[in-house]
């Protein structure tokens, strides 16, 4: 295991860095942020520490519900604060990670797949750490920005470490990683989630003493699935993985124990869509298997594990059942931040801070998911898509049962009202690679046309 001293050496991330102010992207102060106004600095705020797993679903995490895997730390972060029991991601990495830092569902965005990256800009969209740096926050990321154009730089974080490419943990997979705009080689022998725990340990040692966001794109467990530190000969590697992500999270809870900010800190565990094909066919819960997986539009794509623990503040030990989905992350930093949120833009979150405070709160009626064309909405029971089908999911994520067109039930048919009102005021954009694009062109076209 690499000690801290190494890790600086490592990564360059010593004195010299210290002390050099932090990289700003001179295009993320230039435009989004000037439409926030300043608010006051950050004293008595909770830090943020925002840990996005990838391809993590509900059959990945033993406190969830798993069969097959064992997720100690992560199950304690569970019993030291709440399990949101139905939390929605989109069912791919892009759209999700697009949603959760900007609050904005795809079609407003226009991140709609993993291939509409370009389709964002900071002069049109605002992400989460220029909002609560307008707070009084200290903002860094750490791990995957892949699905997104630019830099973490670019869209407002002070500091970062971002590695190329998903599942790129060993030297013979990737050569190099950014640090803080600086290309650096991976050492032969590295792991690259273990400098990522390192580089995020440092951040936070670095600005104990003041609010703190951290965007922890942890690396486990998207493919491929190889081998970790603690892998044996013959050893499952998909367990090892989910291990190795679980450790990790314990050895952060560690480190914020040892520097005693666990009662200053909000720590948000999710996982940014469903299970990936590797895992699937083990993603069971009770012995009953999981409907869908990663990108699919069934429950098993977009319900993911969401945990928030923040000791002293959030009920110990308690399960939430409303409804929560990735556009909340957004409304919910700001308002714990006491930031301002931006004007003149549609956010589409609800914020769950009192839930995170033991109240009930004003609990979401509906959630809303899209993926390049497709979209759905769905309420406690039932859920309703854009090409106009109606499912009973009172037994999700283990079934959802298609109700006849032709159904004479009162509640189908007052569902199938309301949620197509919902459906209309939230039109899915266009398939395509570039949502964005292809409206330009449309309406060039259109325009040239005769
Ligand atoms: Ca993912």
């Amino acid at each position: 295991m690499m000690n801290r001293r190494d890790f600086l050496k490592t990564t360059g991330l010593g004195l010299a860095a210290m002390t050099c102010p932090p990289w700003r992207s001179p295009a993320a102060e230039t435009t989004a942020t000037n439409a926030i106004a300043s608010t006051s600095a950050g004293a008595g705020k909770p830090n943020i520490i925002f840990i996005l797993s990838d391809d993590v679903g509900l059959g990945d995490i033993g406190c969830c519900g798993s069969d097959h895997f064992k997720t100690p730390h992560i199950d304690a972060l569970a019993q030291s604060g709440l399990r949101f029991e139905y939390n929605y991601a989109m069912p791919l990495c892009g759209p999700s990670r697009c949603l959760a830092l900007t609050g904005r569902y795809p079609f407003r965005t226009g991140l709609i797949n993993n291939q509409s990256h370009n389709a964002i800009s900071p002069s049109r969209e605002i992400m989460m750490p220029t909002v609560m740096k307008k707070a009084g926050y200290i903002t860094a990321q750490a791990g995957k920005w892949g699905q997104m154009c630019l830099g973490p730089g670019e869209w407002g974080f002070d500091e970062y470490l971002v590695f190329p490419g998903s599942g790129r943990y060993w030297r013979d997979q990737t050569a190099h990683y950014t640090l803080n705009g600086e290309r650096k080689p991976l050492p032969e022998g590295k792991y690259l989630p273990d400098l990522m725990h390192h580089f995020v340990v440092n951040f936070i040692e670095r600005h104990q003493a003041r609010p703190f966001y951290l965007y922890y794109a942890m690396s486990h467990i998207h493919g491929p699935i190889v081998r970790t530190p603690d892998s044996q000969t013959g050893s499952d590697l998909y367990a090892d993985n989910i291990a190795y992500m679980d450790k990790l999270v314990g050895q952060l809870v560690g480190e914020l124990d040892r520097l005693k900010l666990r009662e200053k800190t909000l720590i948000v565990f999710a996982g940014d869509n469903g299970t990936a094909r590797f895992g699937a066919n083990r993603s069971s819960l009770g012995g009953r298997k999981i409907h869908g997986m990663k990108a699919t539009m069934l429950e098993g794509g977009s319900r993911v594990p969401l945990i928030a623990t923040w000791p002293g503040t959030t009920p110990a030990g308690k399960v939430n059942r409303d409804l929560t989905d990735f556009s909340d992350f957004f409304t919910t930093f700001a308002a714990l931040g006491g930031a301002k949120l931006p004007e003149g833009v549609k956010l589409d979150g609800h914020s769950f801070v009192p839930q995170l405070k033991g109240l009930k709160g004003d609990p979401r009626e509906w959630v809303y998911v899209e993926l390049n064309g497709k979209s759905y909405v769905r309420n406690v029971r039932f859920k309703l898509t854009n090409g106009g089908e109606l499912f009973d999911m009172q037994e999700a994520p283990f079934n959802e049962i298609l109700i006849p067109r032709d159904t004479t039930d009162a509640d189908a048919l007052a569902a199938r009202r309301r949620l197509q009102e919902i459906l209309d005021q939230h039109p899915a954009a266009p398939a395509g690679a570039d949502a964005r694009g292809k409206r330009k062109q449309a309406k060039k076209k259109q325009q040239q046309t005769p």
